[in-house]
């Protein structure tokens, strides 16, 4: 029996980013053929929904619209995963590349809602940007989730469905990203603030950044939230001991959504839940 939203956990995996470099994290996925096996481990794993960046024969940040396009395929044609592209790619990538990820048809796109100083860099997310993500959102029938990094984003958020009305099929999903310098600190505190902040009806995921994965986690999972996880926002399992793979931190997540009662919801669940069309295979 389909399990629903209220009593199952919708668990995104996040498994590659765009700025930690394969050198450093060996375990990130940066070919297409890593990021499928990634996928199909993390969906046996308990995963619902894949958070995708690509990179470049040089491991930086990759917007090319043929890629994106063949990895989306790709993913769709190996899982049942719900594909969600990045909009927010890296740091230097400019806004109309960041528009054009739309053109790869995933069934989902990150969009964030403001700018946030991110370590030493700016993420550059301005109004204009914002509302032309959403729109062509609007025009494509694909799910935006609102990532927000800070409690004036949620305000933000509230104003863009003010005035620019509901996201495709009335869904709104937001994803709170804390625990980056710049941003909300990754804890409980700071989860319920977001969560509390949200419009009526909204569902929400949260992920925190490096050791505050934990805490929010818990805390998302005692709130009602669900739960984002993957080498992206999380390298470090234990203390001194690096993160296997991103399938071992879909595990550990599932592993807490059980225990909450509210286990992993299926790929087709998590369709369903976001009101995605089901994959084409
Ligand atoms: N790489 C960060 C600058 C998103 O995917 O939408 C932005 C980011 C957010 O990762
Ligand atoms: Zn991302």
């Amino acid at each position: 029996m389909a399990r629903s939203a209220n009593d199952g956990t919708l668990i995104t995996v996040a498994p590659t980013g765009a700025e930690l470099s394969k050198a450093d994290v060996p375990a990130l996925p940066t070919t297409l053929e890593e990021l499928i096996a990634t996928a199909k481990a993390c969906q046996q794993a308990g995963a619902g929904m894949i958070h995708v960046h690509l990179r470049d024969a040089e491991d930086k940040s990759c917007l090319d619209p043929g890629k994106l396009r063949e990895a989306v395929v790709a993913l769709k044609e190996e899982t049942d995963l719900v594909v969600q592209l990045s909009t927010g790619g890296g740091i230097s990538d400019s806004f109309a590349a960041r528009v054009a990820v739309l053109d790869a048809a995933p069934d989902s796109c990150s969009l964030t809602c403001g700018t946030v100083n991110f370590g030493d860099e700016v993420f550059a997310n301005p109004w204009g940007l914002i509302t032309l993500l959403h729109k062509e959102c609007q025009d494509r029938g694909i799910v935006p989730e609102y990532e927000l990094f800070d409690l004036g984003h949620a305000a933000t958020l509230h104003r863009l469905l003010d005035q620019h009305g509901a996201p495709p099929n009335g869904r709104i999903h937001a994803d709170l990203v804390l625990g980056v310098p710049g941003g909300l600190p990754g804890t409980a505190e700071a989860v319920i603030t977001v969560a509390n902040a949200l419009p009526a009806g909204a569902t929400w995921s949260a992920t925190g950044v490096g050791r505050t994965t934990l805490p929010v986690a818990l805390a998302a999972l005692a709130a009602g939230g669900h739960l984002r996880v993957g080498l992206e926002d999380t390298v470090t399992f234990a203390k001194g001991r690096p993160v296997k793979d991103n399938a071992e931190l879909v595990a550990r997540a599932a592993a807490l959504a059980e225990l909450a009662q509210r286990p992993a919801l299926t790929p087709e669940d998590a369709h369903a839940f976001l009101k995605v069309s089901s994959s084409s295979h």
